[in-house]
């Protein structure tokens, strides 16, 4: 029986209510019409992460490179490719390089207050997609321009959204990814005939000038692939920002907690975030040697699905799941494998994501200016979060009004 429909209906939770069910953390089905296994917990992901067992070629559905990924990146590279690839973006994440972008963050957040100070109510998830965008594409070194700011950010929005819809939000997505590439191949080519200079150290100098193992620099259109690799995901952020937000509104005593200004407190509100809320649900593999692992059989190229939201809800590794308590993270061990929300293992040698520290130092920024740059009120609206629909949010994007800032 083939479970696609099943896994569109019951989105986030399709991996875990079979594991619940079946009693296991590893199971066999059928998607898009081909036989898949599906894991989920800490040990699995372990064996998802070993690289001698799996690999990333051939890994993805062309609906997913060609809306969220793109063709040719990093995520779809094995081996030393992939390691040469992978420092490239590494890199360019220093401690200074954080700092410079969420400096440039925090200045977009002061610069709206204003604007939300005048306005009857505003929609945090669409104002933060904003303001990101325009921080990180000067980050990057592809400035855009005050006007054509809401422009970008619904055509990267568009990239997020499409990889498991159907009809027009899916097409949308492939159309955004299509103009963006194209747009970014051309400044690469530019840069490299001399015609555009990169700013010193961004993003665009090092991916224009990076060479491959072999010596050859990248593909403009590969290049551009890579350098939305790091626009889109810091544009993404702002789903965890706006479930972040919801937290603080749901559990007051955390807005005052966090108040007081101390690293440490929003570190653990942070994590609970990526842990708690849906947003990235599983990634994929194929085998690439044979191998058994808990009476299955994992035969070479079979595709393989690592659940992340259903390992960050595992009743065997985290108490009472369903609950939202950034203090469980005072105990936490601080394992590879088992808080996974961007992945698991290691940055530079697996597929962990790159820009983790990023989500989370832009996730401690917004957290400051909510709780104590500004006031406002949260009118009464749609909070429910659909667990079918992937990536989701609250329903109603989470609206704020009578915004004050702190004096
Ligand atoms: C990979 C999630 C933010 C850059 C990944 C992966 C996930 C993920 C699940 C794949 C892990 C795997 O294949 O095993 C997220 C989420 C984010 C986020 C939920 C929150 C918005 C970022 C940011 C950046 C970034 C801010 C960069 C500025 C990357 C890159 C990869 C990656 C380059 C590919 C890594 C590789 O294949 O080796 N991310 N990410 N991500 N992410 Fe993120
Ligand atoms: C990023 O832009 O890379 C980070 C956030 C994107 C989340 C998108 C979730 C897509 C849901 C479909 C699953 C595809 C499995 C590979």
């Amino acid at each position: 029986m083939d479970s696609t429909l099943a896994l569109a209906w019951q989105g986030y939770e399709f991996v875990s209510r079979r594991c619940e069910r079946y009693g296991t953390d590893v199971f066999q089905t059928r998607l898009l019409l081909e036989p898949t296994v599906c894991l989920r917990g800490a040990e699995a992901a372990q064996v998802f992460y070993d690289a001698d067992r799996f690999q990333r070629r051939g890994a993805f559905p062309m609906r997913v490179q060609k809306t969220l990924l793109g063709v040719g990146g990093v995520q779809g590279l094995d081996g030393q490719t992939h390691r040469a690839r992978k420092q490239m973006f590494m890199d360019l994440m220093t401690p200074h390089d954080i700092r410079t972008l969420t400096g440039l963050v925090a200045d977009g957040w002061r610069a709206r207050i204003p604007v939300w100070e005048a306005a009857d109510r505003i929609v945090l998830y669409e104002e933060v997609g904003q303001i990101l965008c325009q921080a990180v594409s000067s980050w990057v070194g592809v400035p855009v321009t005050e006007s054509q700011v809401r422009g970008r950010t619904q055509s990267l929005h568009a990239m997020i959204d499409a990889p498991a819809a159907v009809g027009p939000r899916h097409w949308r997505g492939r159309h955004a990814r299509h103009g963006a590439e194209q747009a970014i191949a051309d400044l690469v080519d530019r840069v490299r005939r001399g015609e555009h200079a990169a700013p010193e150290g961004s993003a665009l100098q090092v991916v224009s000038t990076h060479r491959e193992p072999g010596g050859q620099l990248l593909g403009s259109r590969i290049a551009a692939v890579e350098l939305l690799n790091l626009v889109r995901p810091t544009v993404a952020v702002d789903r965890f920002i706006t479930f972040a937000a919801l937290a603080l509104h749901q559990h007051p005593q955390w807005r005052s907690r966090l108040r007081q200004g101390e690293d440490r407190d929003a570190e653990l509100f942070v994590q609970e975030v990526r842990r708690f809320y849906p947003f990235f649900p599983m990634v994929g593999a194929r085998v690439r040697t044979a191998f058994d692992w808990q009476g299955v059989h994992f035969p070479q190229g079979r595709r393989t699905l690592l659940d992340l939201y259903g390992t960050n809800h595992h009743p065997d590794l985290w108490e009472n799941p369903e609950i939202f308590d950034p203090d469980r993270f005072t105990t936490w061990d601080g394992g590879a494998y088992g808080l996974i929300p961007q992945g698991g293992g290691d940055h530079h040698i697996g597929h962990r994501c790159a820009g983790e520290w990023i989500t989370i130092a832009l996730m401690k920024t917004a957290l400051a200016i909510l709780t104590r740059e500004i006031t406002y009120d949260v009118p009464s609206q749609d909070l429910r979060i659909s667990l079918r629909r992937m990536p989701t949010l609250p329903s109603s994007g989470f609206v704020i009004s009578n915004v004050r800032s702190v004096p």
